[in-house]
């Protein structure tokens, strides 16, 4: 397992709050609950940089961390738990839409599913983000250790035909079992060049 210096930069409400970082950014999103902050703790190798945990809406605002002196990692807040939609559009319009198109150091997304799930309408529109500012995508499928290989790559390639991107861009990941781990940094390093 390889070490990691790893450290949170700022926590950001807006735009004012962001750090005044050059290097390359990658976001993590996806909905709520589904192993955003685990999956940054796993590829760091910490238990407890970004907060996690069992009651969805850990992870207010935008949170940056610091990796290797070489990548900006960004936790983003999960959508579509109980908050209402005007809450949730309110999210989107405050903290992702602006991160999206003013963040210029902004070299990719990593939609975080959990493997179990279809996709929903907010994942749709939150890879369309990706898509319209032209952001390289990877979908990191979380909880694989949940299911079972047959059930894992059927899941899998349901999520790739309703989010409409290629299966390679899909990478199955367990935090618990520290599986695609090592897969996923290929990709990042392939994302920041
Ligand atoms: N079994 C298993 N559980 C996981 C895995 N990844 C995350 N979890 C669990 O899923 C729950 C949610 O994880 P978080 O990392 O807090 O999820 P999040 O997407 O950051 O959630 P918000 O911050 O609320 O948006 C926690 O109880 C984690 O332990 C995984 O790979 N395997
Ligand atoms: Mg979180």
């Amino acid at each position: 397992m390889q070490y990691h210096e790893a450290k949170l930069l700022a926590t950001a409400a807006n735009r004012n709050q962001w750090p005044d970082s050059q290097l390359p950014e990658i976001i993590f999103c996806g909905r709520s609950n589904a192993g955003k902050s685990t999956l940054i703790n796993a590829l760091v190798n910490r238990k407890n940089l970004a907060y996690s945990g069992k009651t969805p809406g850990k992870t207010r605002l935008l949170n940056f961390f610091t990796v290797d002196n070489r990548v900006v990692f960004t936790d983003a807040p999960g959508y579509g738990y109980a908050t209402s939609d005007k809450a949730s559009a309110l999210q989107f319009e405050k903290l992702i839409d602006p991160y999206f198109r003013e963040r210029d150091v902004l070299k990719g997304m990593i939609l975080v599913a959990d493997a179990r799930r279809v996709p929903n309408d907010d994942d749709l529109a939150m890879i369309e983000y990706g898509r319209s500012t032209h952001q390289a995508i990877i979908v990191a499928c979380t909880k694989a250790d949940k299911l079972s290989h047959g059930a894992l790559v059927s899941n899998m390639n349901k999520i790739a035909a309703v989010l409409g991107v290629n299966r390679k861009a899909l990478i199955p990941v367990s935090a618990l079992k520290k599986q695609g781990i090592e897969e996923l940094w290929t990709e990042i390093d392939r994302m920041i060049g």
